[in-house]
């Protein structure tokens, strides 16, 4: 099973996020419903892993918050690959993401060598004209959701089809503990 934790978006701030698709030719547009925020990706485990996983996710207590999506970017500088929506900078969602890191750490699996950059990916580019990606990028500049509440975080299944990949919430782990000042490890 191929996994990733992420918070899901809420159905208007998903929707707020719809008029952005359009305006690069060839972008591969991610649906509505598959818009999510990924806070660690796990990648391929087996069923045992699984377990554990989502033994460490449930043991997490962190506070609920509230978080705005802002601005807009691009991964692959120079070659384009992915066009996103960012998130206002935001201490509880890192702190969050920290848990989540570390959970997954503890049960073994294999460190993310990325830094952690908020971002919900709204589409997948192969050699997308250059000057559309800039058009894009201003034009989008100042996009900016709701605020809205991340009242709990979910484990996702991710299945590799011809139609690109198909996301499915498998667990849901509730925020609200009060552990904030408390030291991540
Ligand atoms: P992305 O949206 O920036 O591509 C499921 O694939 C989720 O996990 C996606 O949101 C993806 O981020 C994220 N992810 C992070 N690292 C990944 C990796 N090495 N392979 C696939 N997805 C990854």
């Amino acid at each position: 099973m191929r996994l990733f934790v992420a918070l899901s978006l809420p159905g208007a701030v998903a929707q707020s996020l719809m008029p952005l698709q359009g305006g690069v030719p060839g972008a591969r547009w991610q649906s509505r419903e598959q818009l999510h925020l990924t806070l660690r990706f796990i990648g391929e485990v087996s069923g045992e892993d699984v377990e554990a996983i989502d033994d460490a996710l449930a043991g997490i207590m962190a506070p609920d918050f509230t978080l705005q999506l802002h601005g807009v970017g691009q991964f692959g500088n120079a070659q384009p690959h992915s066009l996103w929506a960012g998130v206002r900078d935001n201490p509880a969602l890192d702190h969050l993401q920290r848990k989540v890191d570390n959970a997954i750490r503890r049960v073994g699996q294999p460190q993310d060598a990325h830094k952690f950059t908020p971002h919900v990916t709204l589409a997948r580019l192969r050699h997308p004209d250059p000057d559309k990606v800039i058009e894009w990028l201003r034009y989008n500049a100042l996009y900016a959701s709701a605020e809205f509440e991340a009242g709990a975080f979910h484990l996702y299944s991710s299945k590799l089809t011809s139609d690109g990949s198909i996301y499915r919430v498998e667990e849901d782990y509730p925020l609200g503990g009060h552990d904030y000042d408390e030291a991540d490890d």
